[in-house]
């Protein structure tokens, strides 16, 4: 069994920050605890704007706290996000994520697991796990 607290993460490797500041992942489960996916709790900024492509992985998001926006740029939709939305990004949907007026919580599932350091590339994907990593 794995028993985790919030404020152990602080300062630690599994708390990840966008370069730009846009979020912060606090990564609660990582590939090396081998449950064959990552659970994170994330915090995504007021105001900001994030361009995200998850090739290689399937994510699912459930909002808990805040507000902000999601816009599917596969299809232009754009969707509200407040506590009790959830999106599942089952087709590797390229999308962007507008933080609204206040910081949104997202509790964030990833499969395959990340193996906890990634943080977005340019074309917005995070790498492949490798089993060199
Ligand atoms: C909701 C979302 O995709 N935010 C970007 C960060 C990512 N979820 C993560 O690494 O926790």
């Amino acid at each position: 069994m794995i028993v985790r607290q919030l404020e152990e993460l602080t300062g630690t490797q599994a708390e990840v920050k966008a370069a730009d500041g846009a979020w912060v992942s606090r990564r609660f489960l990582r590939r090396a605890d081998g449950l064959g996916f990552s659970f994170h709790d994330t915090v995504i900024r007021a105001g900001t704007e994030t361009f995200i492509h998850y090739a290689h992985h399937v994510e699912a998001v459930y909002c808990v706290s805040g507000d902000g926006e999601l816009e599917d740029l596969e299809t232009g939709v754009v969707y509200p996000l407040r506590d009790g939305t959830l999106y599942a990004l089952n087709g590797h949907e390229r999308h962007r994520l507008r933080g609204g007026r206040e910081d949104m919580r997202m509790v964030c599932v990833f499969t395959p697991p990340l193996v906890g350091d990634e943080v977005h590339g340019v074309d917005g994907t995070y790498p492949p796990a490798r089993d060199d990593r």
